[in-house]
């Protein structure tokens, strides 16, 4: 987005929204949901950081009980089959993205951010690329894979690069992509990164809700393994489709967090519950909550009729438009959290996650202005207060020029340094252009107004500190 204009009333908006964040940062008060509970599933959601989204069909956008319900309820959207490869590259070297830039611009227009679904998968392939295999088919992958990634450069908050590449025992699935070698998953990733570094690159797929369940463990082993190798990946989306005989296990947010402390985001990215029960609809809800890297819930579909299993009723919404009883129980327990509690702890370790104001912790500028409102603030792009920025494991943040935010070391307490990079390696943190600063997750920002070449800032616990304000010109 573009940056605002200093004098704008929006800025202003922004600013107050700003002090609110860096007071509360300041202040370590807990701060009770004094406002009202919010009416809709984002909203609610947005309270923690987090989005609720939904996946729409381009086919049933002309439908306005559809859009009506899929804008009021949802900020982030996933094409259900449109940015499928079938979809996006019918003839190989004829890339389409009529059905997905459909999607994507009813979505944008909206407000609402995108989920790319999805560019290796052993479904849903175009014909040409059934035929393949080898390496004419490892080079057919990661030409698609950057066809598709340079159509949507920068654009959206997250790619399921790879989808459903295991067996139900934890080994991997027999495929054609497979077939090319067991590395095509990383070399998916790798090509992905390089395609667009600022995407949050996420592995995706079913059956992985239940610690104890061999494809679970699969899926962790493959994540541990390429954390530990640096192979670029930044999330895992567990497709929560509890229908269809499976169900909520009593362990999934130890899944959720064992995942998280790899090193990744987790989002629920395609949920759907057998007749919708509202406990398994808000035991599912609760568990996101309550693991601060789980960012955000996608349901799959808006309205039963709208659902691949229409029979069992799955969704949060009827067939006429109406919410389920598992609406009201999703929405009680994103409201019943309400905004995120400041003084939660952040979590310390292995400098991969950096949080805003919301958990405790600060941008400071030694030495700098304590005016308010002076050249650095930290704002969510919708003005709210609620700050969270995430580092990816190789550090990216997107930003300008010659200006790096240094994650080394960025453990719980220790410094963050924005400043010339002057060909240091892993500093991918840049200030855009437009002076704004894109979080990974999706519509939050750091805004830097003139920093000035080879300022310093900090980030770390605020330990109590109040009315920090930043200065970087
Ligand atoms: O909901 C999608 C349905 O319309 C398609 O026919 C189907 C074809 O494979 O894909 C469905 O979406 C799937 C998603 O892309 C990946 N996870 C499982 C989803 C449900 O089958």
């Amino acid at each position: 987005m573009a940056a605002p204009s200093p004098r704008s009333p929006r800025l202003r908006l922004l600013l107050s929204g700003a002090v609110a964040a860096l007071t509360a940062a300041g202040v370590i008060a807990v701060m009770p949901n004094a406002s009202a509970a919010e009416s809709t599933l984002g909203a609610a959601a947005a309270q923690s950081g987090r989005y609720f989204g939904t996946a729409i069909a381009a086919s049933r956008l002309g439908n306005s009980a559809y859009t009506t319900i899929a804008a009021r309820e949802f900020n982030m959207i996933t094409a259900e089959n449109e940015m499928k490869p079938d979809a996006t590259q019918p003839n190989r070297g004829q890339f389409n993205f009529s059905s997905g830039d459909q999607i994507y611009n009813w979505a944008t227009q909206r407000g609402l951010k995108v989920r790319g679904h999805t560019l290796a998968w052993h479904a849903q392939q175009p014909g040409w690329m059934q035929s393949l295999s080898g390496s004419s088919l490892r080079q057919a992958m990661i030409d698609h894979i950057n066809g598709v990634m340079a159509h949507y450069k920068g654009k959206l908050a997250a790619w399921d690069v790879v989808n459903e590449a295991f067996n139900e025992d934890g080994s991997r699935r027999s495929s054609n992509l497979q077939g090319t070698g067991n590395d095509w998953i990383e070399v998916a990733f790798r090509t992905a990164r390089n395609a667009d570094p600022s995407v949050k690159l996420c592995y995706n797929d079913y059956n992985i809700e239940n610690w104890s369940y061999g494809k679970t463990q699969g899926v962790y082993n493959m994540i541990r393994d390429f954390k530990s190798r640096g192979v670029p990946i930044d999330c895992v989306g567990l497709q929560t489709h509890f229908t269809g005989g499976s169900s909520l296990p009593g362990n999934f947010q130890s899944t959720l967090s064992s995942f998280a402390a790899l090193g990744v985001d987790v989002a629920l990215t395609e949920v759907d519950v057998t007749n919708a029960s509202t406990s398994q609809y808000a035991g599912l809800t609760q568990a996101c909550l309550n693991v601060p890297r789980c960012i955000g819930i996608t349901v799959w579909g808006v309205r039963d009729s709208d659902s691949w299993r229409s029979s069992e009723s799955p969704l949060l919404f009827d067939g006429n438009g109406n919410k389920k009883a598992a609406y009201s129980s999703v929405l009680n327990v994103l409201n019943s959290t309400g905004p995120t509690n400041p003084t939660t702890p952040p979590p310390s370790g292995n400098g991969t996650r950096i949080l805003g104001a919301q958990s405790g912790r600060c941008v400071d500028v030694p030495g700098s202005s304590q005016n308010n409102g002076t050249r650095v603030q930290l704002y969510d792009c919708n003005g709210q207060s609620n700050q969270q920025w995430t580092l990816t494991s190789s550090k990216q943040l997107t930003v300008y020029g010659s200006r790096c935010l240094d994650a080394a070391g960025s453990g719980n307490g220790s410094a963050v340094q924005i400043y010339s990079c002057n060909g240091q390696t892993n500093q991918q943190w840049n200030v855009n252009s437009n002076g704004t600063i894109t979080g990974v997750q999706s519509g939050r920002c750091l805004d830097v107004w003139g920093t000035g070449n080879g300022q310093q800032v900090q980030l770390y616990d605020c330990n109590g500190q109040a009315n920090q304000r930043f200065s970087l010109g």
